[in-house]
């Protein structure tokens, strides 16, 4: 396999060869063997064959030479570039996106996760189908021809509709399935918080070594697909629940975040996000970047955020400086355990301000306001007693508003 990269006036040498590097390691992980890459310098891609046509050709000949039998470029290619330049290397041609999805296809274990893979792989074939049969038309010419050639791309097209419309029906049953067994109550009653972070920032390792869980953590891109969560007991007693999820990535696919969206909805949902950071990787700050253009995308920017900066059992002294210049930040090694305590005492602190104590006095006859506070609330002491009902309870500040007329008073939290 042999890797091909474009440095653009917008983009360093330094960007262009770390972007090389990581789609190495994504051919890797989806099983291939890289024995180069090439790169050109451009001012724009080329509409015909993304890189110039001279380039093209000497790449080319680099490639028969080395019998290699795929060509990846790092960038997404348009559905006439890649058939061009199918016929300029003879041999197959994929871009960043398709092997993203492909590395996604191979890893989904679960229903969802397969539906939801499918859903984008197919969303990514649809404008090429009607791209290539209307090449194909105009290739053979004639009229006769070509009213095949739309007839067949009908057909094509609204098979892939019917079966995206199909997928789309089926995944509505499994996500209301799993959204009703997911945690069950304990959703309301302790707040969320959802690790996220580059892939193979060491996010599964992070909740196996605090939770006990037992999730796939290894050196791969794209380990997890699947969110899993846990409850964490802190040493002060309170509780959260932890959701380990997908890893994000550089120039992630824009119909695979769409087709994840379900999936990442713990993220949008959560109190707090840990967002953990490969600290020994020398891409980290590029990588925290990445990774907050795709909260951003997903709606969940701006959400408390606690830095963690992992794999510091790699770096030596020297090398934490630029983790002690960012405000918050813990620094450890989900490996050997370095720093776990540091991170329970601060995820402690910044969990306090997520849920509000309060005292309320409910009248008997409201039972939809009773009701509705055991729903989003952490109910503690209740007293039916009285002429009131009277209850001790934990709720997420953004509903003082809704309770407020029973507010008797606020309580401290311990
Ligand atoms: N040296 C060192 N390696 C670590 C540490 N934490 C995780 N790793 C390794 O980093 C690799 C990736 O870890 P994972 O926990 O799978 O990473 P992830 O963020 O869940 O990755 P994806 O699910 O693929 O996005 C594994 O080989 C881990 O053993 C650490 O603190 N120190
Ligand atoms: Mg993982």
């Amino acid at each position: 396999m042999f890797l091909v990269g474009v440095e653009l006036k917008s983009r360093n040498a330094w960007e262009i060869r770390e972007s090389l590097d990581e789609l190495t390691e994504l051919a890797a992980t989806a099983g291939a063997d890289v024995i180069g890459d090439g790169t050109q310098k451009m001012e724009a891609p080329m509409a015909a064959t993304f890189i110039g046509s001279g380039k093209a050709q000497e790449f080319a000949r680099h490639c028969v030479s080395n019998e290699v039998d795929t060509v990846i470029f790092d960038d997404e290619l348009t559905p006439a570039q890649s058939r061009n330049l199918e016929q300029v290397f003879n041999c197959k041609i994929l871009d960043r996106t398709s092997l993203i999805l492909d590395i996604f296809a191979q890893r989904a274990r679960t229903k969802e996760g397969k539906l939801q893979i499918e859903l984008a792989q197919l969303q990514h074939l649809l404008p090429r189908l009607t791209r290539f049969w209307g090449h194909l038309s105009r290739q053979k010419g004639g009229i006769g021809m070509r009213g095949d050639g739309e007839t067949q791309l009908e057909t094509d097209r609204r098979r892939v509709q019917d079966r995206i419309a199909r997928i789309a029906r089926e995944l509505e049953v499994v996500r209301r399935q799993r959204s009703t067994q997911r945690h069950g109550r304990q959703r309301n009653l302790w707040p969320l918080a959802s690790i996220v972070g580059y892939t193979n920032a060491g996010k599964s390792t992070l909740l196996n070594a605090v939770t006990g869980a037992d999730v796939l953590a290894e050196n791969k891109l794209f380990a997890t697909l699947d969110p899993t969560t846990r409850r964490l007991r802190l040493p002060t007693n309170q509780n959260v629940l932890l959701t380990d999820t997908v890893g994000f990535i550089r120039k992630l696919p824009h119909n695979l975040v769409e087709a994840f969206k379900a999936t990442l909805e713990e993220v949008v949902q959560a109190d707090l996000l840990i967002h953990v950071v490969d600290g020994s990787s020398p891409q980290a700050e590029e990588q925290i970047a990445a990774v907050n253009a795709v909260l951003d995308e997903i709606g969940a920017a701006g959400k408390p955020t606690m830095m963690v900066f992992n794999k510091i059992d790699k770096l030596v002294n020297g090398e934490r400086n630029f983790i002690q210049s960012v405000p918050n930040a813990v620094a450890i090694s989900a490996k050997t355990g370095e720093g776990i305590p540091e991170l329970m005492a601060e995820l402690g602190k910044q969990l306090k301000p997520i849920r509000e104590f309060i005292e309320l006095s409910v009248p008997h006859e409201n039972a939809a306001v009773i009701a509705r506070l055991h729903a989003v609330g952490q109910v503690m002491e209740r007293d039916y007693e009285g002429e009131q009902a009277r209850f001790k309870v934990r709720i997420p500040p953004h509903l003082h508003e809704e309770f407020a007329p029973f507010i008797v008073q606020a309580l401290q939290t311990v």
